[in-house]
């Protein structure tokens, strides 16, 4: 904490508002020279919804108990957890009878002995890597399957997992938008989703279950197919309760606008809205070696927005919440999957803010 005070206040030497970049962006390092701290803005503590974070967890390389120095930031800015992979499908569920629960329920202890809480991410997902083995050569009842698949997960966690993402990314956003062909698709038909949603309320009804995909808040169409299996499971009495938006966005794409009417349409049914995975890439065509003080300040002013519209167009009592997909830069998947350069999140890679927090900041205080 003591970094992310000092360059807090450095900044507030230098430039007179409390804006880390200056000091960063321009390769001062004199925070030790600042006398007087005062405490950096606590995003939990300006939110009166989750502000979360996306973590490693188990024997990951990156894992919040191996990297334990990466904890204190954790802690001091976040009141929710979600576990970026140690959570799905083959990590709890590796063998047909058998569930591994090991690594989750350090998880959990750690996120209660926190006060924070933990969002389950997630009970069914198509990947290929990540269906498990055996799952893929099954060939026996698929309901019963999945229904326990489902339940016993839920109800191991219940009381320690406040909300699931129960299906995540079903549709197949091509146009025209469909149900993704997938292997539960394949063999149980669009079925799977209801049956997964109700698997899990029956085995934790205290839990917020939600769907949560990706492009949902860019592509129109993508869009009104979540909104007609939504229609459909509430005119049938399918217990779901939240619309997780990945928004996996880019600092320009989509518009705002766009961004705005996709929370508006869902709140409008009732449902909860969480931003469940944000980051805001930079570099796409850009090629840049190094996250220059102008598009990090775009980024920040982007970050702005998309806060300021979660908060105009939910209404509180539906704010599930806001999670970011990661800690610092550096350990974005976005690198590894565009292959380039990216600088997507809150934290620089010494735990230092960015312009971004400051943009998240202005939006929870009304700036
Ligand atoms: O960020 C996650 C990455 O570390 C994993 O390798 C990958 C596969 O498990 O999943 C990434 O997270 C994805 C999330 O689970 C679902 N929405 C898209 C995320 C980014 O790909």
């Amino acid at each position: 904490m003591h970094k992310l005070i000092g360059r807090a206040l450095l900044s507030l030497s230098l430039a007179g508002i409390g804006n880390a970049v200056f000091a960063t962006e321009q390769g001062s390092d004199a925070a030790s020279a600042v006398a007087n701290p005062q405490p950096a803005p606590v995003l939990k503590n300006l939110a009166a919804f989750p502000v979360g974070v996306a973590v490693s967890a188990g024997d990951e390389r990156r894992s919040l108990f191996r990297k334990t120095d990466q904890q204190a930031l954790i802690n001091q800015q976040f009141n929710s957890l979600v576990a970026t992979n140690i959570m799905k499908m083959r990590y709890l569920h590796p063998a047909e009878d058998v569930f591994a629960f090991d690594d989750a329920d350090a998880l959990a202890n750690y996120a209660k002995e926190h006060g924070m809480i933990l969002h389950g991410h997630a009970l069914v997902w198509h990947p290929d890597y990540q269906v498990p083995a055996w799952m893929k050569n099954y060939n026996g009842d698929w309901d019963a399957m999945l229904t326990n698949h489902v339940g016993q997960i839920a109800r191991h966690f219940s009381g320690r997992v406040a909300s699931w993402d129960v299906a995540n990314e079903v549709i197949d956003e091509n146009v025209p938008a469909a149900y993704r062909p997938s292997l539960f698709y394949q063999k149980m038909g669009k079925s799977y989703i209801e049956k997964a949603f109700i698997a899990a309320h029956a085995a934790d009804p205290a839990a917020d279950l939600y769907y949560n995909d990706f492009n949902t808040e860019s592509v129109q169409s993508k869009l009104d197919f979540m909104l007609g299996m939504i229609d459909d499971f509430k005119a049938r009495q399918i217990p779901i309760h939240g619309i997780g938006f990945q928004m996996h966005v880019d600092v320009d794409y989509p518009s705002i606008a766009q961004i705005r009417k996709s929370f508006r349409e869902v709140a409008d049914r009732g449902l909860k809205v969480r931003i469940s995975e944000l980051d805001v890439a930079v570099n796409k065509h850009k090629n840049l070696k190094s996250l220059t003080p102008a598009v990090a300040i775009a980024q920040k002013a982007r970050y702005k927005e998309i806060v300021t519209a979660y908060l105009e167009e939910v209404p509180a009592a539906q704010r599930g919440g806001i999670t970011v997909w990661g800690l610092v830069d550096g350990e974005t998947w976005l690198s590894g999957f565009h292959k380039r350069a990216e600088w997507p999140l809150l934290f620089r890679d010494d735990y230092t803010t960015k312009p971004a927090f400051d943009g998240v900041v202005e939006a929870l205080t009304g700036q």
